[in-house]
């Protein structure tokens, strides 16, 4: 099979990723800046679909209203003439010093008020550029200490954020989602809403909840030692997968944001056998970062190879599920007898039926093997190409 992508496969990036200077706490940038255009006509080039950004990503912080203007023109203009698109847009609301308490928890009210505005301003920014999806990090909605923050208060503001935001999108007719990301750790030492399950329980606590949903990023749940495709699972269960963020990470330490395939290679197989096969039709976002020790044919390298690992395991994950032999120490793993449900009988049924208990052989039961091992390593062989 050809690995190369092209605007089918609905790869995107965000333009903070490609465009990482390789700042990090402990050194200076080791690469020039992107222009916005630049990433838009390299990306569109190396077969890639669409491109996202944080406001801040395309209009620097405090740009005069002329500017900005001319900031968008330019990258409007690489739009249109590369044909990418701009399926989701975010606001940056953990880099400026303003934030370092938070945008909608911060305890100043000033600040959450500011947070929302300049929420809004890019809210419309996306919407005229195309975007259905509006992602939420909150990546300084957090604490380093008990007192300092009293959560269920914060719970509190971070619901009125995002009501009065959903609020405002109904208001302007818009045809927008919301997509709340998840990360259990930094910068703050611990985050409101850690993880997806945190969020999928939020949501559901807001006032229009159809409006919400997650955008779980890979390494996010892993530095929590979860298990991804477990999670996104779970989003696609409730119906709430609504973005995704894939990058790679090598267990509980900090935030690698390694390029798609790096890091937990086997979950990487399982995500995309998943998202493949659940006909989930979001675009693959890229959210990694190029090591700083890479100059700018590094950052292009690693960006295709996000793109190409996620096709060689697209691949891998088809032959698998294709060989006759996978699909039998599928039934002998009794993948289909989990599919029926447990008491289609009815509860009287149930109740009634002495073979479900009073005579149920547990011993028995509890003899027969699982047969999950053969079925692992059948995956295992399939993985690293040593079966079809
Ligand atoms: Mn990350």
């Amino acid at each position: 099979m050809n690995h190369q992508p092209t605007p089918e496969d609905k790869f995107s990036f965000g333009l903070w990723t490609v465009g990482w200077q390789g700042r990090d706490p402990f050194g200076d940038a080791t690469r020039r800046a992107l222009e916005p255009a630049e990433s838009v006509r390299r990306l569109a080039e190396l077969g890639a679909y669409g491109v996202t950004f944080h406001d801040d990503d395309l209009i620097p912080f405090g740009a005069s209203e002329s500017e900005r203007e001319s900031h968008i023109k330019r990258f409007r203009q690489a739009l249109d003439e590369t044909g990418l698109v701009v399926p989701m847009a975010t606001t940056n609301l953990f880099t400026h010093p303003v934030f370092k308490d938070g945008a909608f928890t911060a305890n100043d009210r000033d600040v959450r008020r500011f947070a929302l505005r300049k929420t809004i301003r890019n809210i419309d920014l996306a919407v005229e550029l195309g975007a259905r999806t509006y992602v939420a990090w909150g990546g300084r909605e957090g604490a380093e200490s008990g007192a300092a923050k009293d959560v269920r208060v914060a719970l509190d503001r971070m619901k009125e954020a995002f009501d009065l935001l959903g609020a405002y999108v109904v208001e302007q007719g818009y045809d927008l989602r919301f997509a709340i990301e998840p990360k259990p750790n930094e910068p703050r030492g611990d985050f409101l809403l850690p993880t997806i399950g945190h969020a999928l329980a939020f949501i559901e606590r807001l006032e229009q909840p159809e409006m919400y949903g997650v955008n779980p990023e890979t390494g996010h749940e892993q530095m929590a030692g979860l298990n991804f495709p477990h999670g996104i699972a779970q989003a696609l269960w409730a119906d709430k997968l609504f973005h995704i963020d894939l990058n790679g990470q090598t267990g509980i330490k900090y935030d690698q944001d390694l390029r798609f395939g790096a890091g937990d290679l086997r979950q990487a197989f399982w995500l995309v056998d998943l998202l493949e096969t659940s006909g989930w039709e979001g675009s693959r976002h890229f959210d990694f970062k190029p090591p700083r020790t890479e100059d700018l044919d590094g950052v292009w390298a690693s960006a295709a190879g996000c793109m190409r690992n996620y096709l060689i395991l697209k691949e891998r994950a088809a032959i698998f599920r294709a060989d006759p032999e996978v699909q039998e120490a599928l039934i002998a793993s009794r993948l289909d007898e989990l599919a029926q449900p447990t008491a289609a009988d009815g509860l009287a049924a149930l109740l009634a039926d002495r073979g479900s208990y009073e005579e149920f052989d547990a011993t028995a039961a509890a003899e027969r093997g699982m047969a999950f091992e053969r079925l692992d390593q059948l995956a295992m062989d399939h993985l690293l190409a040593a079966r079809g």
